[in-house]
């Protein structure tokens, strides 16, 4: 992978961040990756069943979450988000505790009451589309979003569709490139690639026969662009950018973001510290370190109080309840005598 060469090339120079920027968007990459590690915890400790998540995507999630435009109905952002979205949730206000109820299938758990795994959000209040266990189906329903929104409609709202570099490889990537690219009826809808370079064990090279998965992009005349989403500062441009064509012109754009994976792929493989990754937190705190914008102890101290916090949360949703098996049929039909009813 030439990922030195293409980030350099695609992507415009980052703005740096402002100090007060750097620690918002600091204190919520902390937050998530160390909201990941309490999961993966509760995993190991038998506090739930299945473990997947964003560890390595926060400095790409991260801003995506700053700058979606929430709310509910076609004059906000539709997001189409994968099982790494963590990040993306928590920029726009979510709880952690949700993702801890979620991970201990309680019945508060606001995303399925309890029914789901571990990062399959769905928030109506804020267009977050159900988080899909098949993978890359969401680039096929987004279309759907996309087209209530597109030019004429009168919706000031786009739509986001993400997903995984392996996922390309499904049929409903490439629908995605087809219905939203043709000429006239161009929908607004920002495709983003998170390519951490695997598929589960599978890696991407020998997979793919291009370098980059943006690039198929290029044979449907949308713009497309690479952007180093181990940078939030990058990372923040680069959607900052793609966002603006999208809302304005009304038109399809791809952008592909490198990121890291940084605990295997699920709890199916372990859950272990991935050997030779970027650290997107890491070099971030780094460049602030640099900068004089935090010091050491600072972090540590902020580091402490999140964990803290977290740890204290997860002894709560140990006690709340499971689902009462009687709601075993709820959300499953339309059917307004069975969502949400007793039967
Ligand atoms: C339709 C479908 N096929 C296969 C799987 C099994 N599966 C789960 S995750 C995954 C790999 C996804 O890789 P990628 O799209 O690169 O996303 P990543 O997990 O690396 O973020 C596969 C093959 C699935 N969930 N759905
Ligand atoms: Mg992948």
């Amino acid at each position: 992978m030439s990922l030195s060469s293409a980030v350099l090339t695609s992507v415009p120079p980052a703005g740096r961040f402002s100090a007060e920027q750097s620690l918002k968007v600091y204190d919520l990459m902390l937050r998530t990756r160390l909201l990941e590690e309490r999961l993966i915890a509760m995993y190991k400790q038998g506090d739930g069943y299945f473990w997947i998540g964003g560890p390595g995507e926060e400095a790409f999630n991260v801003p995506l979450g700053i700058l979606a435009n929430k709310g509910e109905g076609v004059d906000h952002d539709y997001l189409h988000l994968h099982y790494r979205s963590s990040g993306t949730l928590l920029a726009m206000g979510a709880d952690p505790v949700d993702s801890l109820r979620q991970m201990k299938n309680v019945a508060s758990d606001p995303y399925s009451k309890g029914r789901n795994f571990a990062g399959h959000f769905s928030k109506r209040a804020w267009n977050i589309v159900p988080v899909s266990s098949p993978i890359e189906v969401q680039f096929s329903i987004a279309i759907g979003t996309a087209r209530a929104q597109r030019a004429g409609t009168g919706a000031k709202g786009i739509t986001i569709v993400q997903g995984g570099d392996a996922g390309t490889a499904e049929g409903d990537f490439a629908t995605a490139l087809v219905w939203s690219s043709r000429k006239g009826n161009e929908l607004p809808m920002l495709m983003i690639v998170t390519n951490n370079r695997f598929g589960i064990s599978t890696p991407f090279a020998g997979q793919h026969g291009y370098e980059q998965v943006s690039d198929r992009g290029k044979a449907f005349g949308m713009p497309t662009a690479v952007v180093d989403g181990n940078d939030p500062e990058a990372s923040y441009a680069a959607l900052a950018k793609a966002l603006e064509y999208v809302r304005t012109e009304r038109k399809p754009y791809l952008l592909e973001a490198m990121v890291s994976r940084l605990r295997g792929h699920s709890s199916a493989s372990g859950a272990n510290v991935a050997k030779n990754e970027v650290d997107c937190l890491e070099r971030f705190e780094h460049t602030l370190e640099s900068r004089a914008v935090m010091t050491r102890a600072q972090m540590e101290s902020r580091r402490a109080a999140i964990t803290a916090e977290l740890l204290e949360a997860s002894r709560h949703v140990r006690d709340e309840a499971p689902p009462a098996p009687g709601t075993i049929w709820d959300y499953v039909f339309t059917d307004k005598n069975h969502v949400g009813g007793e039967r």
